[in-house]
């Protein structure tokens, strides 16, 4: 039982377990939380009360991203923010985001109960699409709460083709109910997209933001660490393809006549990942979606749609990659008849942390007893979108065997602990060197 766990590490990943399944979330035997989604929202309701629990006052920003509020000291000083992500991609682990989320609710949770407040309030943030996996874009709601966010970015639509105006506009919609909601929700009824962009936060109304993620890597587990102070994350490039041929019966049209748009497409990922190989560096590009149309046995396909990942420390190094990967397609596509369209879906730069709270992270790790160790990480995370508006630091947390995106996530909830101890000690620092 969640609630007769005591408070700390082992109660967040209690918690992340509970938002393991329905109704939090959006598939059966699985975990698929997609933005927006009675899923989405039943895990607002269930952080709402966790939240207010731990002390903080609970609202929801014109994104509808979840955020908890515990006052410091002084009032209207900056805040530090701490969150991560509840939304997750299909059949996804249950760690991926909500971890960080819980921990840094587990620390209010603490200080309240010490009575301490900080020369800053705390804001705990649920951050809504981090992963994309509902509308074809990523880190909409992080983008929109650091200002960095394009308007013609909200013109999107769901695979059923519900555009995101729409999926906000309902999202509180009256037939649906106020039973959807987080309890003592004071935000008025979303106007679909058009207030979205307000979720924005004035720069310099933000002290820092601090995100705690498990690894989603093999390294802390490689070095018998349960922690690490992140240095920065890698570049990320996402593009989508459309190949076109010419879709035809398959019994009667003979093999050297074809267009088949699978195969070239087949051609194009073999080329995308010898590119990424070749290069023998941080570098990785991935197709990891693919649809074939129409998409019968009976039929050579016409048009394949697929996308395209393509991430470095080392953003020239992407951009290098990406240019190779579009001649290649161009080249594959000419010599089978086919055509192909990429379009970018979008592009995050490279997003260092900083360097003053690396060292406070690297301190809060020592005095907790871990060796200070420093990672880069090749995973995207709303502290990207976020380095726009403030500084930011992330703490990696041990995960099993580096596996992630996959129900097999498993984080030992001795290196959750840990890892709530150790923000604690940087909050604490944090406050010392705000003071000072
Ligand atoms: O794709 C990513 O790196 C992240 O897990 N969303
Ligand atoms: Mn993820
Ligand atoms: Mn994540």
């Amino acid at each position: 039982m969640v609630s007769a766990l005591p408070p700390g590490g082992a109660r967040a990943v209690a918690r992340c377990d509970m938002l393991g399944a329905a109704p939090y979330s959006d598939m059966a035997g699985g975990l698929y939380r997609a933005y927006l989604t009675p899923a989405y929202a039943a895990a607002q309701r269930a952080l709402t009360e966790w939240m207010e629990q731990a002390g903080m006052t609970v609202r929801l920003d014109p994104a509808a991203n979840l955020i908890g509020r515990y006052e410091g000291a002084t009032r209207d000083a900056p805040a530090l923010l701490i969150g991560s992500h509840i939304d997750s991609v299909r059949d996804a682990g249950l760690y991926d985001g909500p971890l960080g989320v819980m921990l840094g609710i587990e620390a209010v949770d603490a200080l309240n109960r010490a009575g301490r407040r900080l020369p800053f309030p705390i804001e705990i943030i649920a951050f809504g699409d981090e992963e994309g996996s509902r509308f074809p874009a990523a880190m909409l709601t992080s983008r929109a709460v650091a200002g960095v966010l394009e308007a013609d970015a909200l013109e999107v639509a769901d695979r059923d083709g519900v555009t995101l105006h729409d999926a906000l506009a309902s999202f509180r919609h009256p037939s649906e109910g106020w039973g959807l909601m987080p309890r003592n929700a004071k935000t008025p009824a979303f106007a679909g997209v058009t207030d979205y962009l307000a979720a924005r936060r004035a720069p310099g109304a933000t002290l820092a933001y601090l995100e705690a993620h498990i690894e989603q890597g093999p390294v802390l587990e490689a070095k018998g660490l349960a922690l690490g102070t992140v240095t920065g994350i890698a570049a990320q490039l996402r593009l989508s393809a459309i190949v076109t041929g010419q879709a035809n019966h398959a019994g009667t049209t003979t093999m050297a006549l074809r267009r088949d748009a699978l195969t070239g497409a087949a051609e194009m990922m073999l080329a995308i990942e010898g590119i990424a190989r070749d290069d023998a560096s941080d570098l990785v590009a991935t197709v990891g979606r693919i649809e074939a149309l129409p998409g019968a046995p009976n039929v050579v396909p016409g048009e394949v749609r697929f996308s395209i990942d393509i991430r470095s420390g080392d953003p020239a190094r992407r951009d290098r990659a990406a240019q190779a990967i579009l001649v290649a397609l161009e080249h594959v596509a000419s010599s089978r008849g086919l055509a192909v369209a990429v379009e970018q879906v979008h592009d995050l730069p490279a997003s260092p942390c900083d360097p003053a709270l690396m060292d406070m992270m690297d301190a809060a790790l020592a005095d907790a007893g871990h060796p200070p160790f420093r990672l880069v990480s090749g995973a995207g995370h709303d502290a990207m979108a976020m380095a726009a508006l403030c500084p930011t630091a992330m703490l990696f947390i041990r995960c099993r065997a580096g596996i992630s995106h996959n129900p097999a996530e498993h984080i030992d909830p001795a290196d959750a602990e840990a890892a709530f101890q150790a923000m604690l000690g940087f909050i604490r620092k944090l406050g010392e060197s705000v003071a000072a």
